[in-house]
C-alpha cells in the first residue's frame, strides 16, 4: 500500500497538554508518527511517499477563512505581544450563555478581539491544543498529506493511507480542538466529492467523537458521516456524538452516531462497526474516507475501550470488503508501543493480508495472538 507522510509534523513539537487544570505531559506528541512511519517501513509491504502541496483553497472549501488566518497568523502574533509561554493554549472560551439575549446582528457587529490569547479562545474548542512555532506548518502539511492520498486513490489506487499529524476530526469549520487544528478527513472527503460528483462516505472509527466532522457536513447529503464512539455521555467532546444526532434539512440521515460503552470489546466492536459499514452499503458512491484512530485499544491511557491489535486487521478487512476505494487517514491513539503494530495490522487487513505481528514490538499481552 501506498503510504503518504511528510516529517514536517515534528515542529509541532508540543510537551505538554492539561487535564482539568493539571499539566501532563502531551499525549498528541511526534513519536506517534514516527512509531507508525517506522512499522510500516520494515515491511515491505508499504512505500512512503512525499506530499506534494495543494495550497489553501482546499482548506477554506471547509473551513473558516478567519479559522485559518488564526492558525497562521497565532504564534507570530503571541511574540509580538509579548506573549513567551511554551504553548499558546486559550483559557477565557466564549460559551454561548455570554451572549444570551443579544441579537444575531449585535453579535455579527462585534470585532474579532486582537489579543492572541482570546483568539485563541475564539477559535478553540477546549486546552487540549496548544499551538507552537511549528504548528501551521505541521497543519498545512497534514492537510497535504490527506489530499496527495486522495489523490492516490483517485488516481487508480484501490486504498492509500496518509499519516496524518496532528490529527482533524474535532475541527470544526470555525474551530479547532482536541489536538486537531485543520480537518484532514473532510478536506479531503470535500475535494474526493468535488473531484468525483459521486457522495462519499466518512467512516470515523476514532474512540473519540469527530464533532467537526459531523458540523461540517451537517446538513449535507452528498457526504455520509457514520461515527463509532465512546458515549459522549461519560467521554470528550461531551456535547456532541449522541445516537439521536441524524443530521438536518438535506442532510436529515447522512448522520450516523453509534455511541459505545466503556469496556467495549472486539466483539461488541465488530458488531457495531458491521452497522456502520451497512449503512455505507446502502448509500451510493465509491469512496470512503477512513477516520482511524488507535485510542479504542485496550490499552491506551486516554480511551476505555479493550480493543486488541488483532482485531485492527479483521476491521480492516471488514471495511476493504465493501469494495470501494479507501482513503484512510490518521486520527488519534495515544499508547505509543502498540501504533506501529495496530496501524501495521489494520491497513494489512485492508489489503487482505494475514495478521503476521512485528516479534518483539514491545507492546504488552493484548493483541499480538495468532
Ligand atoms: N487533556 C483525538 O483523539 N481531551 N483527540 C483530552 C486530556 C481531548 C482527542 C483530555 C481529547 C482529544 C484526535
Ligand atoms: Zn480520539
Amino acid at each position: 500500500m501506498r503510504v503518504v507522510y511528510s516529517p514536517a509534523h515534528l515542529a509541532h513539537d508540543v510537551a505538554t497538554e492539561t487535564v482539568m487544570g493539571a499539566v501532563i505531559p502531551a499525549n498528541e506528541v511526534a513519536e506517534r508518527a514516527e512509531r507508525i512511519r517506522e512499522a510500516l517501513e520494515a515491511d515491505r509491504g508499504f512505500t512512503i511517499e512525499a506530499p506534494t502541496e495543494h495550497g489553501v483553497d482546499p482548506i477554506l472549501a471547509v473551513h473558516d477563512p478567519g479559522l485559518v488566518r488564526f492558525v497562521e497568523e497565532a504564534w507570530r502574533e503571541a511574540r509580538a505581544q509579548s506573549i513567551h509561554r511554551p504553548n499558546l493554549v486559550a483559557d477565557t472560551y466564549p460559551t454561548f450563555r455570554m451572549f444570551e439575549g443579544m441579537s444575531a446582528e449585535f453579535l455579527a457587529s462585534r470585532p474579532e478581539t486582537r489579543n492572541a490569547a482570546g483568539r485563541a479562545g475564539w477559535w478553540g474548542l477546549d486546552t487540549a491544543n496548544p499551538l507552537v512555532a511549528g504548528t501551521a506548518g505541521a497543519a498545512r502539511a497534514a492537510v497535504d498529506v490527506a489530499l496527495t492520498t486522495a489523490d492516490l486513490v483517485l488516481g487508480g489506487e484501490r486504498a492509500a493511507y496518509g499519516l496524518c499529524r496532528p490529527p482533524g476530526h474535532h475541527a470544526a469549520r470555525s474551530m479547532a480542538g482536541g489536538y486537531c487544528f485543520f480537518n484532514n478527513a473532510a478536506i479531503a472527503a470535500e475535494a474526493l466529492t468535488r473531484a468525483t460528483g459521486e457522495r462519499v462516505a466518512i467512516l470515523d472509527v476514532d474512540y473519540h467523537h469527530g464533532n467537526g466532522t459531523q458540523q461540517i457536513f451537517w446538513r449535507r447529503r452528498d457526504v455520509l458521516y457514520v461515527s463509532l464512539h465512546a458515549d459522549p455521555e461519560r467521554q470528550y467532546p461531551f456535547f456532541l456524538g449522541r445516537a439521536d444526532e441524524i443530521g438536518e434539512g438535506e442532510g436529515s440521515g447522512a448522520n450516523l452516531n453509534i455511541p459505545l460503552s466503556a469496556g467495549t470489546d472486539d466483539e461488541a466492536y465488530l458488531a457495531a462497526l458491521d452497522r456502520g459499514l451497512a449503512a455505507i452499503a446502502e448509500t451510493p458512491g465509491e469512496a470512503i474516507v477512513v477516520s482511524l484512530g488507535f485510542d479504542t485499544y485496550g490499552h491506551d491511557p486516554i480511551g476505555d475501550f479493550a480493543l486488541t491489535t488483532a482485531v485492527y486487521r479483521e476491521c480492516g478487512r471488514r471495511t476493504a470488503a465493501l469494495g470501494r476505494r479507501l482513503v484512510i487517514l490518521q486520527e488519534g491513539g495515544y499508547h505509543r508501543p502498540s501504533l506501529g503494530a495496530n496501524a501495521r495490522a489494520w491497513l494489512r487487513g485492508a489489503e487482505g493480508r494475514p495478521h503476521d505481528p512485528l516479534p518483539a514490538a514491545g507492546f504488552g499481552t493484548n493483541g499480538s495472538a495468532r
